[in-house]
């Protein structure tokens, strides 16, 4: 059978990395598995248009990866799917797994959509792909209405799909369970990719070419639920591969692909400590720790002492991020981060010490926010002083306890699904005393204050990837930074000159 996956295209405000998605790659290592011949179809570096790829790929079976603000995309990407070839699309991803907003039933209800998986997909989608292999071989005249046929009903008993019947009738199964034992996953199809096209990692940061950069998941899940965060649409149980199982896809990394750099994309990787200084040890041991990796998405500040960092160092450990979030004592414990400030001051002190660079992510505009804690949070930055202060706008993403409270108490300025960003300096929500006007400026400011210090500024100017990525990193600040009305004064002033 053909299968194609499909990352469909989004432009972010600023000019963020491009990877390989991992989802698509673990999918199409399920399929290649079964024995598909699989095609990734990444929209966001391909430069085939999709109706001439699918005109010669031929495809039995379509698989599109949707987050929120992509999801409009996936619509339109599945739309035109559908103008040129009656086959079945399947939607997943984080965005149609909230079904606490029915938003599996807003995708199945477009007409061009057949069936959504909600949470993790490998399970859902080899049980899809082998329920179409087996239809296709008694009908010789596919098409998904025939597949979608009620009177079959073919996808009753699969967990986890919500699906459409060719009468139009909406079905929710019950939620697939979560994969316990990850090390019976393949590892991602990184062959698929076409890897020259991406960038690296941490671009604004580090010259590593982008064929060259790859992510890997060691774990799956977290354990807590912060109530901003989009990992509670996902399953909450944290489940880990064994170090042996990871420290082989590591070898395969470096070795066979020839990675000059890795990111390590966990929610939270170090639940059990004793994992992590164990796969340290496994890399040592097997000389892997020559290649540089990263943290990309942060650890947990109360599980970072000093010993296990100096073994992740010694490891090659690079970088690694820590969730900070709010400068504010009692906002922290309102957001349930469950870590207080000294914990985190500790974290960043210990990760220092060992000789790893450190990225802090923090939010501006978090419900009960005022001028005076979001100053604080600027301050903790200012403060903690890591190499990147990542301000993120709040957003209240749908499946979230911080939609709930906008949804009850506040008002949402999004007009769309494609709004659902937060490296933008647009308000996305207000409510009481917390204004859009407000976060605003703060998050401006916020950028300013801690990027525009003359430690700051020096610091960087000794790092020869900062001279490397000057010009990106200045394009990117300009649009960050300036607020709009500015940008289009100075853009006047820049035509008239001209
Ligand atoms: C790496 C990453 C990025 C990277 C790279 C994206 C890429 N090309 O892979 C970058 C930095 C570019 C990025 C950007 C953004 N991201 Co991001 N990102 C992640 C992160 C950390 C890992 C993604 C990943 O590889 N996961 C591993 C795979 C295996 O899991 P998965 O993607 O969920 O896929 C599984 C299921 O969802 C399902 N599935 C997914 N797709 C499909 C498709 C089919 C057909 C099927 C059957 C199943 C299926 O099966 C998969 C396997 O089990 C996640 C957090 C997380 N833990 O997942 C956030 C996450 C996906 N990102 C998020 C967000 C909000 C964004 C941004 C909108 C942020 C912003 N700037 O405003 C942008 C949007 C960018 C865009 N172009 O769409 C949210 C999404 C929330 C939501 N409601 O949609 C997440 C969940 C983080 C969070 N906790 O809030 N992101
Ligand atoms: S912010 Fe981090 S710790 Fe909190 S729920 Fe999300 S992934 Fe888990």
């Amino acid at each position: 059978m053909r299968v194609v996956l499909i990352n469909p295209k989004f432009h972010l405000p600023i000019d963020t990395r491009t990877s390989p998605h991992l989802a698509l790659g673990y999918l199409g290592a399920v399929s290649e598995r079964r024995g598909d011949t699989v095609r990734i179809y990444d929209a966001d570096v391909e430069d085939q248009p999709l109706a001439e790829f699918l005109h010669e790929f031929k495809p039995h079976l379509v698989g599109i990866t949707t987050n929120t603000p992509q999801v409009r995309q996936s619509w339109r990407a599945a739309a035109a799917i559908k103008k040129e070839m009656d086959i079945p699309i399947v939607l997943g991803g984080p965005h149609v797994s909230v079904v606490s907003e029915e938003l599996d039933f807003e995708s199945i209800r477009q007409p061009q959509v057949d069936i959504v998986v909600r949470g993790e997909g490998e399970g859902p989608w080899l049980a899809i792909s082998n329920i179409v292999d087996s239809y296709l071989r008694d009908q010789p005249e596919f098409t998904a209405t025939g597949l979608m046929d009620p009177g079959l009903d073919l996808f009753r008993d699969t967990l986890g799909l919500s699906y459409k019947t060719s009468d139009g009738q909406l079905h929710r199964n019950a939620d697939a369970p979560v994969i316990s034992d990850l090390d019976s996953l393949p590892w991602p199809a990184y062959h698929l990719f076409k890897m020259n096209r991406y960038t690296n990692l941490q671009p604004a940061t580090d010259a590593i070419p982008g064929e060259r950069s790859f992510s890997i998941m060691t774990s799956r899940g977290c354990p807590y639920r912060c109530t901003f965060c989009s990992q509670s649409i996902m399953p909450i149980k944290w489940r880990a591969r064994s170090s042996e199982n990871v420290v082989e896809e590591w070898r395969h990394l470096v070795r066979d692909l020839g990675a000059l750099e890795i990111g390590v994309l966990d929610d939270s990787a170090n639940i059990r400590r004793n994992r992590l200084s164990e796969l340290a040890d496994l890399i040592i041991a097997n000389k892997l720790n020559h290649v540089p990796w990263i943290f990309v998405n942060g650890i947990r500040a109360n599980l970072a002492e000093y010993e296990m960092l100096v073994k992740l160092k010694q490891a090659g450990l690079k970088r690694t991020a820590f969730g900070v979030e709010t400068g504010d004592e009692e906002m922290i414990v309102k957001i349930d981060k469950h870590v207080d400030h000294d914990t985190i001051r500790q974290a960043f002190k210990n990760a220092k010490a060992a000789g790893l660079e450190t990225i802090g992510f923090f939010i501006i505009g978090l419900p009960g926010d005022t001028r005076e804690t979001m100053q604080k949070t600027i301050d903790f930055a200012i403060e903690l002083d890591p190499m990147i202060a990542n301000f993120s706008m709040m957003t209240p993403y749908p499946g979230t306890i911080v939609y709930e409270q906008v949804k009850k108490n506040g008002r949402f300025l999004m007009q769309d699904w494609e709004d659902y960003v937060f490296f933008d300096a647009k308000a996305r929500y207000e409510m009481g005393d917390l204004t859009a006007e407000l976060m605003e400026e703060m998050y401006r400011k916020a950028y300013r204050q801690f990027y525009w210090r003359p430690k700051y500024i020096a610091r960087a100017m000794r790092r020869k990837d900062f001279w490397l990525k000057f010009g990106r990193n200045l394009r990117i600040a300009y649009r960050t930074v300036v607020p709009r009305r500015e940008k289009t004064e100075l853009r006047r002033a820049i035509e008239s000159a001209q």
